[in-house]
């Protein structure tokens, strides 16, 4: 009877608990993460006859798994496995917002995007392409919502279940540059059979290796990787001598200056205040 699993990310304040509350309605539950005392909630809607489980993750701005909200977040998407991922965004701070949205494709979640606090943005001389944006983000479907009054939620359910049903699509990639992406394909071809059992993606735990996460590190370990482990530590000393800046820094820039790229071809605004605004990060 149950499709499946939802799991809504975003930022804080993106409006995630109205969208979860329109979602549900009275059919939620309220408990903790496991361990810690950080909230978690639970619920489930019908649509088209089937049934949808979601679970709402902490507001978080990233997945580095350096707070225990990113730690939570990026733990269930990996080891759970949701069937799809709402990446909720405050529209009106949209540039900002989709750093997270970029990490959680390439942790190579089912993702639904969905342009939440549309109200602010409508009649504002702002234009979204949605098209583009969609396209620039490896084809991820697209919903506008304004969570407070209900507005495009019963889309929201219709879309979730499609994606859910679909599965996953395509690997999304940001281009790292030569030198970066020589290395990480050097990593992840090591990586294919050691961590493709698990489930993860050989060219994430690249990254992930290179930026010296030590969460990545510990999985890596665990699968009798320390070979890996020294391979890629040498290849994060080299390209940090290439780059200059380390690794972490580095890679984040990239993806930041991607973001900006995306932003500028999808998002037009009539009033410079607001393009400013748009585009602040
Ligand atoms: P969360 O921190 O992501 O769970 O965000 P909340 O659901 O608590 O919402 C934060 C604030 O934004 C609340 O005051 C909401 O009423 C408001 N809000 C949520 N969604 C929308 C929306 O689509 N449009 C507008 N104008 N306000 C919204
Ligand atoms: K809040
Ligand atoms: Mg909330």
């Amino acid at each position: 009877k149950s499709a499946g699993v939802v799991a809504l990310a975003g930022n804080p304040n993106v409006g995630k608990t109205c969208i979860f509350n329109a979602l549900t309605g009275m059919r939620q539950k309220v408990g903790n993460w496991p361990g810690v005392t950080v909230e978690k909630k639970e619920g489930v809607f019908v649509v088209d006859g089937r049934e949808v489980m979601v679970v709402d993750l902490p507001g978080i701005y990233g997945l580095t798994p350096y707070s225990v909200d990113e730690k939570i977040a990026r733990d269930f998407l990996l080891k759970e496995k949701p069937g799809a991922v709402v990446a909720v965004v405050d529209t009106t701070n949209l540039e900002r917002n989709l750093y997270l949205v970029v990490e959680l494709l390439e942790l190579g979640a089912n993702l639904v995007l969905d342009l939440n606090m549309i109200d602010r943005v409508e009649g504002q001389g702002v234009k979204i392409n949605k098209e583009k944006l969609s396209r620039g983000l490896g084809g991820v479907p697209i919903v506008e919502t304004a969570a407070h009054k209900g507005f495009g939620v019963e889309a929201l359910k219709k879309v979730v279940l499609e994606a859910i049903q679909k599965g996953k699509r395509e690997e999304f990639k940001v281009d790292y540059g030569s030198e970066a992406e020589t290395a990480i394909s050097e990593l992840a071809h090591l990586l294919e059979g050691k961590v493709a059992s698990l489930g993860f993606s050989p060219r994430w735990t690249a990254i992930k290796l290179l930026e010296g996460d030590p969460e990545v590190q510990e999985l890596v370990k665990q699968q009798g990787g320390e070979e890996i482990l020294k391979m890629a530590r040498q290849l994060a000393v080299s390209l940090e001598k290439k780059l200059g800046s380390d690794p972490e820094t580095f890679f984040a820039e990239r993806r930041y200056g991607f973001i900006r790229g995306l932003v500028r071809q999808a998002v037009t605004a009539t009033e410079k205040d607001l393009a400013a605004r748009l585009t602040l990060s």
